[in-house]
């Protein structure tokens, strides 16, 4: 498919807005704010989000990465980043439908100063991304990844290992692809002589003047939810009754991709939904009401559509006021709209039902808890900690 922005012939966008609340949505956006997998348990309050840590040697690009992900911080600014001198973590949840932590540490952590609890920060970790510098000299890189990862594994081996070959914007294609090659077969063989040749590590090329930083955490938190299964059934439900190509679940906050139906996805579809994005929230900033809800410009009802030179139509719709849906289909498809929004309600009730049972067992969980811990303290009459298990 060759799209381009400068292509579109014909912009029609069309950004609703309407502060009535509707329960049921509302019900869906709580119930998908626990889409993530579950971390681990705390003591007394439960689950703890997940955590995804940022490791990696100085000025590698962490404290970047979260920032322009996250924080929608330009690249440019990254410039003038201070060094981060102390781990920093951040609560992704309150500000978008992803629910996790994100912990960025100062480039060199020691493994063995006794006020650095390793054990228990990989004890909690979801997802590990190791960055680094693709435009500097990697061997200190690669041994201190080997050491983190064989470190992490020791102590969780259920971790996801994600390595960030970072800063690839100065580089040509075949340099990309050349220092990925190189790098993948020198953790493996330095794995492989460690005798942990079945840690898997996943590489990804990335860049934060590009998409393809967006798209590389897409896939880090996708690994996280553990009914993604689930999601790109439904999508790929919705799509084949609706007569669209490609269908995304979007995290509008961060651009992240949730989910998306089982076709393979290019590059280019996934910059056009960001640009989408991009120009409902701009569209949504200078229009919108102004007493907005939660401080967005956009909300559980908004939606557009851009209708691209070469017969595309992009549509997009809000699932809740922090996920969207954005779907690619052709002219003739896009004239059965009314078709594609009832297939799009029965998808977004589908979603619920998926996210009520989730609750339930989560609520369940948690009052079998309450319930040992109440017994545990009567029973001892001191307070003991208990070692919840999930
Ligand atoms: N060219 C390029 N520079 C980057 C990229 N990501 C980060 N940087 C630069 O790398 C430098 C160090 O970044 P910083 O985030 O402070 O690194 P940290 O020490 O790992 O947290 C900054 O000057 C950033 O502008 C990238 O994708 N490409
Ligand atoms: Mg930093």
């Amino acid at each position: 498919m060759q799209y381009s922005f400068i292509c579109i012939a014909h912009l029609k966008t069309k950004v609703l807005h309407n502060n009535t609340e509707d329960q049921n949505t509302d019900q869906v956006l709580l119930s998908l704010c626990c889409f993530i997998a579950p971390g681990f348990s705390d003591s007394m309050n439960g689950v703890v989000k997940p955590r995804i840590l940022l490791m990696g040697l100085r000025r590698s690009g962490k404290s970047s990465i979260q920032k322009v992900v996250f924080h929608k911080m330009s690249p440019s600014e990254t410039l003038f980043l201070e060094s981060t001198n102390k781990i920093c973590r951040e609560d992704v949840s309150s500000s978008s439908f992803v629910s996790f932590q994100i912990w960025d540490f100062p480039g060199q952590i020691d493994f063995f100063d006794p006020t650095f609890d390793y054990e228990m920060i990989f004890r909690g970790t979801g997802a590990l991304i190791f960055v680094i510098d693709s435009q500097d000299n990697y061997v200190e890189a690669l041994s201190r990844l080997h050491l983190t990862v064989t470190r992490a594994y020791k102590v969780n081996p259920d971790i996801s290992f994600e390595v960030f070959i970072h800063k690839v914007d100065g580089l040509s294609d075949d340099h990309k692809i050349e220092k990925q090659r190189d790098i993948h077969k020198r953790t493996n063989t330095d794995l492989t002589d460690a005798g942990l040749e079945q840690i898997h590590l996943s590489f990804y090329l990335t860049s934060i003047y590009d998409h393809s930083i967006f798209e590389a955490f897409s896939k880090v938190v996708q690994k996280l939810i553990p009914q993604l299964p689930t999601l790109e059934n439904l999508l790929n439900i919705f799509i084949s009754n609706s007569g669209i190509e490609k269908a995304f679940l979007f995290d509008v906050g961060s651009k992240i991709y949730i989910a998306t139906d089982s076709s393979p996805v290019d590059m280019q579809t996934y910059e056009l939904c960001c640009d989408m994005i991009d120009v409902v929230i701009d569209i949504s900033c200078i229009y919108g009401m102004p007493n907005v809800e939660a401080g967005l410009p956009h909300d559980k009802d908004s939606m557009a559509i851009i209708h691209l030179n070469n017969t595309t139509v992009i549509y997009l719709k809000e699932v809740t006021k922090f996920l969207a849906m954005v779907c690619f289909l052709r002219k003739e498809s896009f004239a059965r709209k009314g078709l594609i929004d009832y297939n799009f309600h029965c998808f977004k009730k589908a979603i619920q039902e998926v996210f009520d049972v989730r609750v339930k067992v989560q609520q369940t969980r948690k009052l079998l808890n309450q319930r040992r811990w109440s017994k545990l303290t009567l029973t001892s009459g001191v307070i003991l900690m208990p070692h919840f298990l999930w």
